[in-house]
């Protein structure tokens, strides 16, 4: 048997590659080094799999930017308004489609499945017309090839290249992508045959869109796709890959189709493919690439567990190999690199070097017997018990707490309509209240006191007497600007995540786990490694400072737990619903010492409640009772007057909608500012009783909008929600946003809420 995977991080271990592509951005790299600092990184990358211990190596799932991407450049898939820079410089080209430039737009981001990477979204059209340049994929096979590797080209395969597409703008309503299928097959055929005619033996086919239910139509799809290119003489293997959950109704589809092998995933809910496979007859006379090993936790893995589902396996294919679950791109590179983590937890982890060598292990196994592998397996299994016994994982004290928890617990003990009366008399604010969604710019000279505190050129106090003093400045703007319900405006804060993440037990930091978020920017996600509690108030002194300096309410801001989970590793020992109820008490604490502080208004921020929704509808309803279950635990612990709000980011809320009113918030605030007010009409239609704020200023681009266009939209916004319930406030928080803009665009929000109320009396 053979170790392998299906990609692994590209920034290299130093963020190197960040650095040469923002470097040749801001023209102080030219291409040419921006190149050889590519394929440096990629060859230290192959050198590096190589060693740990795998048998053969990906190529072209290395990016400057992104594969989707580099996909749409294969198969020439290059929308009009980009076409001139892509003629005039190849490069520039490519990163004007990523980033768009001062005249064209970019395209348009969004997650990568249920990870945390995000991709740009390929815009066809039936206009659209696909050549093949397969010069990126072939280049990076001869890099490999040259250093004496076994190497296996990894592309997007066609179904779901055009299952993520999307039609491109001003395109006829109704037309689907996948109708191009036919089209695209031989622009495939002969990148296939180009990977051959370079020495490609096999080359894989990533089709992990085909996990996600799917229509007949489309299933039907992929079994012409296969038969097609299967069909071709010239071709080399095929092997055609899926990841993030089961393939379920496609599994017969792919098992059946002429090509030579399948990858299937058999970690968590995916090992449903394990019996799967069974009932469709296994795979007579085809390779299988078991995915035994989770590709996306951080977490040593099991590998007797993983070698008896290879015993299973060995009886249903004509040859096994062992991979990861999924491309290692979603993990960081190296454990062995955290000097701050206790050596007891360190060997609990497993980032894409120690995955690497688990899987090395499994394929020695395979190959000559447990025996050879024996002192490993004994690591493996020392390293495991050591983890589910140690103190550091668990806390009695947590885990009576979260089952003593009560229905009760988890509801306001006042309906809504009580607490609406209660919060009215409470607050006493305008119709049409103003307010922002929390932080304000993080500037320059904050991000550098942060810096200083770290390397102990400022002490805590100098530091928190910085912070202050940026309070001040906030409070002071919002009250000659006239808002409503302030912000202290988290200057304390690098990221909503991280920032609580470091101050409740449970979690661990990394120092280099840097994981690929989009483009050149990078997450270090913190991990979920114990029972989650809070050891001191997290937020409570820069919320009362921020009161103690008005009169007007000051909203108290928090992180929710869905969120915490969502960009955060999480455990794989327990489900994730309980984890979630562990976070959510430790912040229903917080929650109760800002009220016990003083403070009126509370907003638990849930980002992430939409984009964490499982691939597989069936799994949802069971995900959104946990996930709301876990907000109202936060927040269901203060009086009837006390306001309780949530923000959430991104345009899609229609399949959550219902979850957004089994929140019990009483105000949510979203983005609508690009989608013109939608999600006001589309809140009314389902009959949403509570208050909502609508975006009225877009905060992702630096333009400043004007009064008459903000009052505008609150006009077509109150034809949805009346008065008393529609908040007048930004679509985001404006951390990323510079202070001229800000001032300006809150002048006008208020001036706008001023001139409409005055309207409401007419
Ligand atoms: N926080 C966390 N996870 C997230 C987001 C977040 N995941 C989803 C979404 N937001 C991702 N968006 C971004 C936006 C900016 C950056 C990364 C992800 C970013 N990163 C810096 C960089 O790469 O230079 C590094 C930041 C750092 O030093 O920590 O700018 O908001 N947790
Ligand atoms: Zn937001």
């Amino acid at each position: 048997a053979r170790a392998t995977v299906y990609g692994y991080p590209r920034q290299g271990p130093d963020r190197e590659l960040k650095k040469a592509v923002e470097g040749y951005w801001q023209g102080r790299v030219d291409a040419a080094r921006l190149q050889d600092t590519a394929r440096g990184l990629r060859a230290a990358a192959w050198r590096q799999l190589t060693s740990d211990g795998a048998d053969e190596v990906p190529t072209g799932d290395f990016s400057l930017y992104d594969h989707v991407l580099d996909t749409s450049v294969m198969v020439g898939a290059i929308p009009a308004r980009h076409r001139a820079a892509v003629t005039a410089d190849a490069l520039d080209g490519y990163f004007a489609m990523a980033r768009g430039t001062r005249d064209v737009a970019p395209l348009e981001m969004t997650k990568w499945f249920d990870t945390n990477y995000h991709y740009l979204v390929p815009e066809l059209g039936p206009d659209t017309g696909f050549t093949a340049d397969s010069a990126k994929q072939v280049g990076e096979l001869r890099e490999a090839l040259a250093l004496g590797l076994r190497a296996r080209p990894v592309l997007v395969g066609p179904v779901t290249y055009l299952l993520l597409a999307k039609a491109a703008p001003g395109t006829e309503d109704g037309f689907a992508p996948l109708s191009l299928l036919d089209r695209l097959l031989p622009v495939y055929e002969e990148v296939l045959a180009d990977l051959r005619a370079a020495g490609a033996e096999w080359v894989q086919l990533d089709e992990p869109a085909l996990v996600q239910d799917r229509t007949p139509a489309e299933l039907a799809a992929a079994e012409r796709a296969y038969a097609y290119l299967g069909g071709r003489a010239d071709r080399p293997k095929l092997l055609v890959a899926s990841y993030f959950d089961r393939l379920g109704e496609a599994l017969p589809v792919l098992a059946k189709a002429p090509v030579d092998g399948l990858a299937l995933d058999f970690t968590g809910a995916a090992s449903a493919n394990l019996d799967a496979l069974a009932a469709a007859g296994g795979l007579p006379g085809k390779r299988l690439v078991a995915g035994v090993v989770d590709g996306r936790n951080i977490w040593t893995g099991d590998l007797e567990r993983a070698l008896a589902t290879l015993g299973t396996l060995l009886g249903l294919a004509d040859r096994v190999d062992v991979s990861a679950s999924c491309s290692l791109l979603h993990v960081p590179l190296d454990a062995a690199r955290e000097k701050d983590v206790d050596p007891q937890v360190l060997r609990w982890l497993a980032f894409a070097r120690q995955k690497t060598a688990e899987l090395a292990t499994l394929a020695k196994a395979l190959t000559h017997g447990t025996d050879t592998v024996a002192a490993a397996l004994a690591a493996n299994r020392a390293a495991l018990a050591s983890r589910a016994a140690s103190p550091l994982t668990h806390d009695p004290a947590v885990q009576a707490r979260t089952a003593a928890v009560t229905d009760a617990d988890a509801h306001r003990a006042a309906p809504y309509g009580e607490r609406a009366a209660a919060q009215r008399a409470h607050l006493a604010l305008p119709p049409l209240p103003t307010t922002t969604i929390g932080s304000f710019p993080q500037t320059g000279a904050i991000r550098a006191a942060r810096a200083d505190l770290r390397a102990g050129r400022l002490d805590t106090a100098g530091y928190e007497k910085r912070i202050e003093e940026e309070i001040r400045q906030v409070v002071s703007f919002q009250e000659e600007a006239g808002l409503d319900v302030l912000v202290h405006g988290e200057p304390e804060r690098n990221d909503m995540v991280q920032y609580f993440a470091e101050r409740l037990s449970g979690y661990l930091a990394t120092r280099h786990g840097w994981v690929q978020s989009y483009g050149t920017r990078y997450v270090r996600p913190p991990v979920l490694a114990g029972d989650v509690s809070r050891p001191a108030p997290m937020t409570v002194r820069w919320t009362a400072y921020a009161q103690s300096l008005t009169a007007k309410p000051v909203k108290g801001m928090l992180t929710g737990p869905v969120t915490m989970l969502a960009w955060s590793f999480v455990r794989d020992d327990q489900p994730l619903a309980e984890t979630a109820r562990q976070v959510a008490l430790a912040l229903r604490d917080e929650v109760r010492d800002l009220e016990a502080a003083g403070t009126r208004v509370i907003q638990v921020d849930e980002p992430a409640l939409r984009e964490t929704l499982p691939l597989r509808t069936d799994a949802r309803p069971a995900y959104l009772a946990w996930a709301t279950e876990a907000f109202r635990l936060t927040t269901s612990g203060v009086a009837a007057a006390t306001q309780v709000h949530t923000h959430m980011c991104y345009a899609e809320f229609g399949d959550v909608v219902d979850a957004i009113d089994d929140l019990d918030a009483d105000v949510i605030s979203l983005e609508a500012a690009r989608s013109h007010m939608r999600i006001a009409h589309e809140l009314a239609a389902h009959g949403y009783p509570r208050e909502a704020g609508p975006g009225v200023y877009d905060i992702h681009s630096p333009r400043v909008p004007g009064a008459d266009e903000v009052a505008a939209l609150l006009r077509t916004g109150l034809k949805a929600i009346p008065p008393e319930r529609l908040w007048v406030n930004p679509d985001c928080g404006l951390k990323t946003r510079g202070w001229p803009e800000t001032r300006a665009s809150l002048e006008h929000l208020v001036a706008a809420a001023r001139t409409v109320r005055g309207e409401l009396d007419a």
